[in-house]
């Protein structure tokens, strides 16, 4: 293959909130800005790809209800989409990320092609369709299957890459390639976004999640109630899903006046701006974009040292790690940035440099093309 030639390259993702639909979405729109031809495949626009943009298209996958099923299903039609996309674009590669049921209806629709049209698979592991789907014998071997037979296998951590292979007993390659984030320009102001959120000295603590269990906002919330004085600061957390079920916890723990929700932010550079603090207090994260997010803004995060978050956060450099589950040392470590102004701008600053040297698209993006470009020259 001309090692130059633009790649045609198909893309599955979840398309909604989530760390790895906003991966999938990012990295799509860099191979197109860089001359390939991006085909997204899933039951939805991915809700960070642009509107319009040369050399990126999204293909539906439409679900019939047939009523005949208690559980409607969704592998066969996304296979039969990519079949069809991969035959009428002549794709070169299928890149899923996460892998359940994405990578299955890959290997299927490969497989439903003639040889000479049939793409490279490349699937990317996000973290809960290992740590989670791979331990649960209703999915792991299905996942073993799907990995066994793509051309090229990544981990978003070192963490994941051996919980890969220590959960799934996956002996196969897996190449490791950090997540990237490369921020738009924000909308707004900084002033008028704390206007926005009703802060005036206070230090904006950020959380950003999809709140599901393992990112435990009962720690997160038990940590801020346990900040003095409470004057000193605001949390803002950016939900992707409702928030109504922690508003009792919020009350209870006499936070009404300290935390400010915004549920589905779009525009999610215009609030990264205005934070001073991140805080993340999950129990497992292959990686956790959203301290990464806030690191390109020049805001440090304090987290737990848990899964692939040490290999993003250098701990008193880039920011400060604290050991799972101790909301007094979570809290101690927050209210120390909060009162040390130069110390969090230090270690803000030394965020950024660090996000763009390691996980920026210009480091990031070249090493999936290197790897679409090896996997298409096996035979
Ligand atoms: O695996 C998940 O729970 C979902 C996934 C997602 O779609 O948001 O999150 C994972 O992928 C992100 C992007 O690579 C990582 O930043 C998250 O750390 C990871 N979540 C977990 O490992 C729990």
């Amino acid at each position: 293959m001309d090692s130059a030639r633009p790649l045609k390259i198909g893309i599955t993702c979840y398309p909604s909130v989530g760390g790895s639909g906003i991966l999938a979405s990012a990295l799509g729109e860099e191979l197109a800005q860089r001359g390939h031809e991006v085909h997204f495949i899933s039951y939805e626009r991915p809700f960070r790809m642009p509107a319009s943009a040369p050399r990126l298209f999204f293909h539906p996958v439409v679900i019939n209800d047939y009523g005949l099923f208690k559980y409607p299903d969704y592998t066969l039609p996304l296979s039969v989409k990519m079949a069809e996309v991969s035959r009428d674009h002549q794709l070169d590669i299928l890149h899923v990320h996460y892998a359940v049921p994405h990578a299955t209806a890959a290997i299927l629709a490969r497989s439903m092609l003639p040889l000479e049209q049939q793409p490279r698979v490349v699937t990317t592991l996000h973290g809960t369709d290992t740590t989670l789907l791979g331990a649960d014998p209703g999915y792991g071997p299905a996942i073993h299957h799907a990995l066994t037979h793509s051309d090229a296998v990544t981990t978003v951590s070192n963490f994941l890459q051996l919980e890969t292979q220590r959960v799934l007993g996956f002996d196969g390659p897996i190449e490791v390639i950090h997540n990237f984030f490369e921020p738009r320009p924000a909308r707004r102001s900084r002033e008028e976004v704390r206007r926005e959120l009703g802060l005036r000295d206070e230090v904006m603590i950020l959380h950003a999640s999809n709140l599901r269990p393992l990112k435990r906002v009962d720690l997160l919330l038990e940590t801020v109630a346990r900040i003095r004085p409470r004057e000193t600061f605001k949390l803002v957390i950016l939900a992707g899903g409702k928030f109504a079920p922690f508003a009792a916890d919020v009350h209870r723990l006499g936070l009404d006046d300290r935390v400010i929700v915004r549920e589905n932010v779009l525009d999610i550079e215009d609030y990264l701006q205005a934070a001073d603090l991140g805080l993340f207090t999950s129990e497992t994260e292959s990686f956790c974009l959203s301290i990464l997010e806030a690191m390109c803004f020049a805001c440090p995060s304090v987290a737990t040292r848990v899964g692939g978050i040490p290999e993003v956060i250098e701990d008193n450099v880039t920011g400060r790690l604290v050991p799972f589950g101790d909301a007094d040392q979570l809290a101690r470590a927050a209210k120390n940035l909060i009162e040390d102004a130069a110390l969090r701008v230090k270690l803000g600053r030394a965020a950024q440099a660090s996000a763009r040297e390691q996980f920026s698209a210009e480091v990031i993006v070249p090493r999936y093309e290197a790897l679409y470009r090896r996997v298409c020259r096996q035979d």
